[in-house]
Order: C-alpha cells, then sequence, then structure tokens
C-alpha cells in the first residue's frame, strides 16, 4: 500500500475529535493511525484519554495505542470548555468504560518516537487540541519539524471572530505560547481555522445519515453530536454546530474540497484582550514568508458526505 499515509492524532476528545480520527481508522486504504495522543482541552487529560479509549472500542480497533499527555498547558492555568461537551466531555450518550489500557509512555515522547523512527517526510501528524504536547515534543527534538511530512491543525480565526473570546479560537487560546511556539517551528503546516469550520454545520438532514445507519457508532455519534448542537444552535442561531476537527480528516482524504492561500500566521501571547489571537497576513501586508496554508473555504455537502461515509463504515 504505497499510497497510504502514516498520520498521528493529537486531540482533546468531545465528540467531533473522535469523528476525525474514527474517519482516519476507517479509510485504511489512504490513512494509517498509528496512535492517538492525548491532552488536556475541552476537559482534563484523564477523561480525554478515556473518551479516545472509548471511542475505539465502540468501532472495535483497540489496536490504535492511546497515550496520554499534558495535563496543563506551559505555562497558564487549563480552560476547559465543559459548557459545549458536557462534564465528561462525551455527554448525550453513555458509553461503557473502557477496558483497554494507555499505552506506557508520556504522549509528546510518543510522538518523538514514532516520528524519528520512521523516514523523513513521511508522519503526518492531525492536531485537533491546543498543541502542548506538540510543542513539548518540539521542545525535546526540535528535528521533528523537519521530519515531518506535515502538520494539518484545527485551531485559529482569521476574519470569523472567537468562539471562547471575542478574538480567539479555543484551541490557541487554552495554550497560545505552544501554538506560537509550533508557527515558529518551521514544520510545514496547514492550518483549518473557525473561518473555514463554520460552514461546515452538522444540520438534521446531515446527522440523519448516521442514525440511519442503525450502526452502534452511528447511533453513538448520532446521540453525541445532537448533544453539542443544543449548545451551539443557542448559541449561534444556526441551524447546526460545526463540525470542527473532522476538517483534518477530510483535508487529508480529499484537499480538493477546500480552498485556501499560504500566509505568515502569527499567535498572540501577551494581550490579555486578544490572547492567543491567530493573526493572518492573508495580504501578504508584511512581506514576511508565509509559515502555513490556512484553509478558508470548504464544499461542506462533500464533506459531510465523506466523513459520515466514513464513520457508518466502521
Ligand atoms: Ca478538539
Amino acid at each position: 500500500m504505497p499510497n497510504v499515509r502514516s498520520v498521528i492524532f493529537d486531540t482533546d476528545p468531545s465528540p467531533d475529535d473522535a469523528v476525525a480520527f474514527l474517519a482516519a481508522v476507517a479509510s485504511p486504504a489512504e490513512l494509517d493511525v498509528l496512535a492517538i495522543t492525548t491532552v488536556a482541552g475541552n476537559v482534563p487529560v484523564e477523561l480525554t484519554a478515556k473518551n479516545a479509549l472509548k471511542a475505539l472500542e465502540l468501532a472495535g480497533r483497540t489496536d490504535v495505542p492511546v497515550y496520554k499527555g499534558a495535563s496543563a498547558p506551559l505555562v497558564r492555568p487549563l480552560v476547559t470548555a465543559e459548557h459545549v461537551h458536557g462534564r465528561t466531555g462525551f455527554d448525550g450518550y453513555d458509553l461503557p468504560e473502557p477496558v483497554t489500557p494507555l499505552a506506557s509512555g508520556f504522549a509528546p515522547d510518543a510522538i518523538v518516537d514514532l516520528v524519528m523512527s520512521r523516514p523523513a517526510g513521511t508522519v503526518t501528524l492531525c492536531c485537533l487540541a491546543p498543541l502542548t504536547n506538540v510543542a513539548l515534543a518540539l521542545a525535546r527534538e526540535p528535528r521533528i519539524a523537519r521530519h515531518l511530512a506535515e502538520i494539518v491543525l484545527m485551531g485559529g480565526a482569521m476574519s470569523e471572530g472567537g468562539n471562547i473570546t471575542p478574538a480567539a479560537e479555543f484551541n490557541f487560546f487554552v495554550d497560545p505560547e505552544a501554538a506560537a511556539r509550533v508557527f515558529a517551528s518551521g514544520a510545514k503546516i496547514t492550518m483549518i481555522p473557525l473561518d473555514c469550520t463554520h460552514q461546515a454545520l452538522i444540520t438534521d438532514e446531515r446527522l440523519e445519515v448516521l442514525r440511519a445507519a442503525g450502526t452502534p457508532v452511528g447511533t453513538a455519534f448520532y446521540h453525541l453530536l445532537e448533544f453539542n448542537k443544543r449548545f451551539d444552535r443557542a448559541k449561534y442561531g444556526w441551524p447546526g454546530g460545526p463540525l470542527h476537527d473532522a476538517t483534518v480528516t477530510a483535508y487529508l482524504l480529499a484537499p480538493e474540497i477546500f480552498s485556501g492561500r499560504k500566509a505568515r500566521v502569527e499567535i498572540e501571547c501577551a494581550s490579555p484582550l486578544t490572547l492567543g489571537m491567530s493573526v493572518v497576513d492573508w495580504w501578504g501586508v508584511t512581506e514576511r514568508p508565509p509559515n502555513a496554508l490556512v484553509l478558508r473555504g470548504i464544499d461542506a455537502d462533500a464533506y459531510f458526505k465523506l466523513i459520515f461515509g466514513c464513520l457508518v463504515r466502521l
């Protein structure tokens, strides 16, 4: 299988994270999921690690190792998002307590070891959470930046405004110093900001595909995403909430459904008002070299067809 891409998902599972990595494990002809590394974010790291195990057990894919990583951001106290995802991060459907143990080792070490033990340019890091684990991996072994094929991350906002403060998207707000280090690392980066994900709404019609599938995975994620949707509907007044994190998997499987351009991205780490804001030089006004491909457009119908199509195969 020469065209299979090896991927690691760094994640803080809420349901949209789990959709992202389960869609990948459902696509073995395209993606080989080497590991799931978990970090504190939507909920504390004990729960994000447990949620990753729950999702993999539901899908019967306990062969994918799950590592637990950082409990807190690099320099700041943890901010979580129970107001969106409930106390467990997986509210809305009761999944059994996992019986699979976590893989031994610290997630940032696992990232370094998995990347450096393989040929350069062969592992893609998929980031769905605050970037603490990635920054710690870069601190231990800066060469991973050039050894990786690419970092594809969901995070930031360009002109959409923030979702945790008026200026900042949640993942970058929780650990702005980590985000800044990643963007300064020299790695090839593709960034999927809220400007893109806010076009990908989980409408009733789209969600119905999961319910109608009648599979354990389809039924569970129908209810989990339905729970999220209530919050997003009340907050935004949209017909459904955005399915943020699975855009990362969709980009790996079908980059042609996205559009964007290369740009310089800097992360605000000082101002209390705009902490964690991603400042994107879309028009090239600084003439500084681009450090990321910033995706701004998505074919939402194609996205849901692709991603939910993967889920119902499990
Ligand atoms: Ca996430």
